[in-house]
């Protein structure tokens, strides 16, 4: 057995690797002797996959795998979930990543707000995410997060990236799935209810480029355009608009601004197409203004030529901003052969849009009224080369589901599962079935099985549901009302997420996992779809102290700058001296290389914590501002000696 400092991507799976994982981390990190578990004792174990992953899998983790039924949600002691689950946590602001089927909360990423955990919003790099004002302070304490979704190759996720929105402030997200940290947040300028996002799946105008390369962001709320205080009684003057995000570079590439509001986002396989839902195409800024219209819309965008306008100058912009925007209200896309957008008619106040994994169709979710609307994209793009006499015509079925129906996903096997808000139910419903009844015959029954779930269904997502792998094994609900399903806690009820086994023709209620609110939207995929790092490369960060010869205290004037690092159970250095009035920088690399000895580092009475995970630097920037004797130390539970790891900062009376 050669002992080895090296990383892994799979998980362990050995008991007897994972046993000796845990006392390396936990004491051998002191001595420099960067031991992890023996390189044989780690076996993958993902998925499906587990059961050819040799000694890893037991029967009853094979059995759990994805063929013939998904098996029992009980994860037994020391075993791992099958798939991951990525959860937007609603107005707590971040990201959750669940075990699925377990429901066991892994990780929460923390994207729009502070956290104190991890000292997100205070230290130096996760304010120049989050955007400072020029005082330093964060500029935003608050976010609303609702929908997250994945960056994809050939129509599949390629477990590089997911983005999120915050409703609040108007920002888009993203999130690095290797080290499972947001990395980039991008302001949409002049939005206000940032709601619906959808990646692309593939480049609308470059048919090589087969991965995600946009973002597109809607914008729910209407406001006057540009909102600087004119016009606020003029709904004439209202507008939204929908945002395109350059996925790698996240800045914004173009806006087109629409009529009405959007409310979910969807984008098609070929990437020619996205849409958003709108349930207030009268322009209301009045409930029930918003609620005349017997039929609002799904409003399709031709991002091709809007990228074609954009390049051809056919832009405007407003106030401040400099992003081309295109008008891509309804007066000014009348012609089919130059149009950059065209409504198609749903009934009254529709709410999400999804795609269907054969990449034929977007089925829009009646919400006031009891059906879906499926609506073939073939025929909106004929639409577009003139050749569909109405857009209404792209309509190909509307089946009547039940009350109140909100989300749509898929299994893979023709059949669309939709949540039925006001009926606390969900509805599975064969769309081929739905087709030839919306074509005449009146004898088919499209509805295959309805379930109760508890209670009031948002959304649903089953596994691999939004690409075209949905494999119809485990399918999420997420229930905005617990009610009498769990012990009462006060006033505030946990929210009730449910598992189900959606692999035969019933649908099977699996699992109540209560979550705090509020979740939004999730996707779920099989394991071996990420291959996440475990220990940081030193090398990410311009800042990081790789010897720590090179720590130590560098003065200019009043500048203060300390360079340390961590190695468990020590801090280098271990003291150092600053003056009242000092404005101090702390840069700490943790050196230390062994899987899951990650560090904290706080300071009482100066506001600071924060954690370095193993080969990571962050730094924090504050004023020295009183006299004494501070000791730092070690916030995380790192070594048999983590009581003692700390060290003193002298100032100076
Ligand atoms: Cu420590």
């Amino acid at each position: 057995m050669s002992h080895t400092s090296d990383t892994h991507d799979q998980p362990l799976s050995s008991g007897i690797g994972r046993r000796r994982f845990l006392n390396s981390a936990a004491v051998l990190g002191a001595a420099g002797v960067g031991l992890v578990a023996c390189k044989e004792d780690r076996t993958a174990g993902g998925g499906a996959a587990s059961a050819a992953g040799g000694k890893a899998a037991s029967g009853a983790d094979a059995a759990r795998g994805n063929v013939g039924g998904a098996g029992s949600v009980d994860i037994k002691p020391g075993q791992l979930d099958t798939h991951y689950g990525i959860w937007s946590s609603g107005h707590t602001g971040d990201v959750r990543v669940l075990g699925i089927p377990s429901g066991r909360e892994l990780l929460r990423i923390p994207c729009f707000v502070p956290d104190a955990l991890i000292g997100w919003g205070i230290t130096n790099e996760s304010k120049a995410v989050m955007g400072t004002n020029p005082d330093g302070s964060l500029k935003y304490h608050v976010g609303d997060t609702h929908h997250v979704h994945g960056s994809y190759k050939d129509g599949v996720y390629d477990g590089k990236y997911v983005w999120i929105n915050d409703k609040i402030n108007a920002r888009l997200a993203r999130i690095r799935l290797d080290y499972m940290v947001c990395d980039k947040i991008t302001k949409l300028p002049n939005v206000q209810g940032f709601h619906g996002i959808f990646p692309d799946k593939r480049d609308p105008v470059d048919p090589k480029i087969n991965y995600t390369t946009r973002v597109f962001c809607g914008q729910e709320f209407h406001v006057p355009l540009p909102n600087n205080g004119k016009n606020t009684n003029d709904p004439k003057q209202y507008h939204c608009l929908f945002t395109c995000v350059d996925s790698n570079s996240m800045k914004v590439k173009w806006q087109a601004r629409i009529d009405g509001n959007c409310d979910l986002v969807a984008t098609s396989y070929d990437g020619k197409l996205a849409a958003t839902n709108q349930y207030n195409t009268e322009n209301g800024v009045h409930y029930q203004e918003m609620m005349a219209a017997e039929r609002d819309a799904c409003l399709f965008f031709h991002i091709e030529r809007i990228e074609a306008a954009v390049k051809a100058g056919k832009t405007t912009t407003l106030g401040d901003s400099k992003v081309p925007v295109v008008d891509c209200t309804v007066d000014a896309n009348k012609d089919p052969k130059t149009a950059l957008c065209v409504r198609v008619s749903v009934p009254k106040n529709p709410h999400g849009v999804n795609a269907s994994p054969d990449g034929k169709y977007f089925i829009c979710s009646g919400k006031l009224s009891p059906t879906c609307t499926v609506i073939e994209l073939q025929k909106v793009l004929d639409w577009f080369d003139g050749k569909l006499a109405s857009p209404d015509k792209a309509i190909v079925a509307e089946p009547e589901v039940g009350l109140g129906p909100l989300h749509t996903t898929f299994d893979g096997r023709g059949n669309a599962y939709t949540t039925l808000f006001l009926d606390s139910q969900i509805c599975k419903w064969n769309i081929d079935k739905a087709i030839k009844k919306y074509a005449g015959d009146k004898t088919i029954n499209p509805i295959v099985d309805k379930i109760d779930v508890m209670y009031q269904p948002g959304h649903i997502s089953a596994t691999h549901g939004e690409t075209r792998a949905a494999d119809g094994v485990w399918m999420a609900v997420g229930n905005k009302f617990s009610k009498d399903r769990f012990l009462p806690v006060g006033p505030m009820h946990p929210e009730n997420d449910q598992l189900l086994d959606i692999t035969g023709d019933k649908m099977i209620l699996a699992h109540d996992n209560a979550v705090r609110p509020e979740p939004h939207d999730f996707i779920l995929f099989k394991r071996d779809v990420l291959h996440t790092k475990q220990v940081y490369d030193i090398n990410e960060f311009p800042l990081a102290t790789k010897d720590p010869k090179d720590t130590g205290l560098k003065r200019e004037g009043h500048k203060v700058t300390v360079r340390m690092t961590s190695q468990a159970p020590t801090y280098n250095p271990a003291e150092f001296n600053v003056k009242v009035g000092d404005e101090l920088t702390i840069i700490l690399t943790n050196i230390d290389k062994v899987e899951d000895l990650t560090h904290g580092f706080a300071i009482p009475e100066y506001n600071i914590q924060f954690l370095v995970n193993p080969g990571e630097t962050k730094s924090v920037t504050f004023k020295i501002d009183k006299p004494g004797v501070f000791w730092y130390y070690c916030t995380n539970f790192c070594h048999a000696l983590h009581l003692e790891m700390r060290g003193r900062m002298l100032v100076e009376g």
